[in-house]
C-alpha cells in the first residue's frame, strides 16, 4: 500500500505541477514499482497538524480517488475517518476505507456499512494531537492491541460491516511508547488469532528515529527490517511511502518464507 497525501505541502515540487498532476505522477510511480493499493490522505495525522473540514477534505481527495480509478484502475483506499469523504470516495470509485480512528466519528459506521467497502480498523487512543498522553495500560500492549481490535470488529459486525470486509491494523506509533512499539513488532504475529488481514504501517516512523537515532529522511534501512519482520509474522499489507525498495523487502522474505512450506 502506498502512501498518497493529497495536503497541499505534500508536494515540493517548486510549483511546476499542480497537486493534481503530482499526484497522478506519485500514484503511477508507485504503481510501476509495484504497490497493488494506493491510500490517499487529505488531513495529516500527525500530532500538532491542522484541522481540515469535510468540504476541504473532500475537495482534495475525491477528484484524486476518481482520476486513479479511472486513470490506472487501480484498488485506492480512503485514509479518512470523515462520513462525507467515505460516501463520496466510494462513489468515485475507491475500494478500501482506511480510518484510524476505526470509524468512531459520528456517523463514519453507518458510512462505511453503507458503502459496501473494506474497512480497516487500527488501534489508537484518543485523537492523534492527544494521543501520546494516554500511553499507561493494564495489560501487555499486545493484549490491549488485541482486545481493542476485536471489539472494534465486533462494533463493525453489529453495525452491519460482515467480517470478511474487514482488516485490522494494531497502529505502530499511535498512543504507544517505543518500548510498546518494539514489543508489538516482536509479537505481531499474536493478533493473527483475529482471523483478519493484518495492516501494518511503520514506514518512516519515529520508532526507527528512537531506535536508530535517525532523523526521518534516513529511516527506509530501519523501516525494510521492520517490514520484512512484519510480513514473517503474517501482516497482509504494509503502508509505506517507499514502494520500490519495501516491495524487494518483501519479496525477499518471502522467498525465504516460502521454502519452510516445501
Ligand atoms: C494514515 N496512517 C498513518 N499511519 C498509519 C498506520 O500505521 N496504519 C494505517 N492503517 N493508517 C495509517
Amino acid at each position: 500500500m502506498g502512501v498518497l497525501n493529497v495536503t497541499p505541502d505534500s508536494f515540493s515540487d517548486g510549483g511546476h505541477y499542480t497537486t493534481m498532476d503530482a499526484a497522478v505522477r506519485q500514484a503511477e510511480n508507485m504503481l510501476r514499482d509495484g504497490a497493488r493499493i494506493i491510500d490517499i490522505g487529505g488531513e495529516s495525522t500527525r500530532p500538532g497538524a491542522e484541522v481540515v473540514s469535510s468540504e476541504e477534505e473532500l475537495e482534495r481527495v475525491v477528484p484524486v480517488v476518481a482520476r486513479l480509478v479511472e486513470e490506472f484502475g487501480c484498488l485506492v483506499s480512503l485514509d479518512t475517518s470523515c462520513p462525507e469523504v467515505m460516501r463520496e470516495g466510494a462513489k468515485a470509485g475507491a475500494g478500501i476505507i482506511n480510518d484510524v480512528r476505526s470509524l468512531t466519528r459520528e456517523g463514519a459506521l453507518e458510512a462505511a456499512a453503507a458503502s459496501e467497502l473494506a474497512v480497516c480498523v487500527m488501534h489508537m487512543r484518543g485523537e492523534p494531537a492527544t494521543m501520546q498522553q494516554q500511553v499507561d495500560y493494564g495489560a501487555p500492549i499486545e493484549e490491549e492491541v488485541f482486545r481493542f481490535l476485536e471489539d472494534r470488529v465486533r462494533v463493525c459486525q453489529a453495525a452491519g460491516i460482515s467480517k470478511d470486509r474487514m482488516i485490522v491494523d494494531p497502529g505502530f506509533g499511535f498512543a504507544k511508547t517505543i518500548e510498546h512499539n518494539l514489543r508489538l513488532m516482536n509479537r505481531l504475529h499474536s493478533l493473527q488469532s483475529l482471523e483478519r488481514p493484518l495492516l501494518v504501517g511503520v514506514s518512516r516512523k519515529s520508532m526507527i528515529g528512537k531506535a536508530l537515532g535517525r532523523e526521518v529522511e534516513d529511516r527506509l534501512p530501519g523501516g525494510l527490517a521492520l517490514a520484512a519482520l512484519a510480513v514473517q509474522q503474517g501482516a497482509a499489507i504494509l503502508r509505506t511511502h517507499d514502494v520500490g525498495p519495501t516491495v524487494d523487502a518483501v519479496n525477499m522474505a518471502w522467498a525465504v518464507l516460502k521454502e519452510g512450506t516445501n
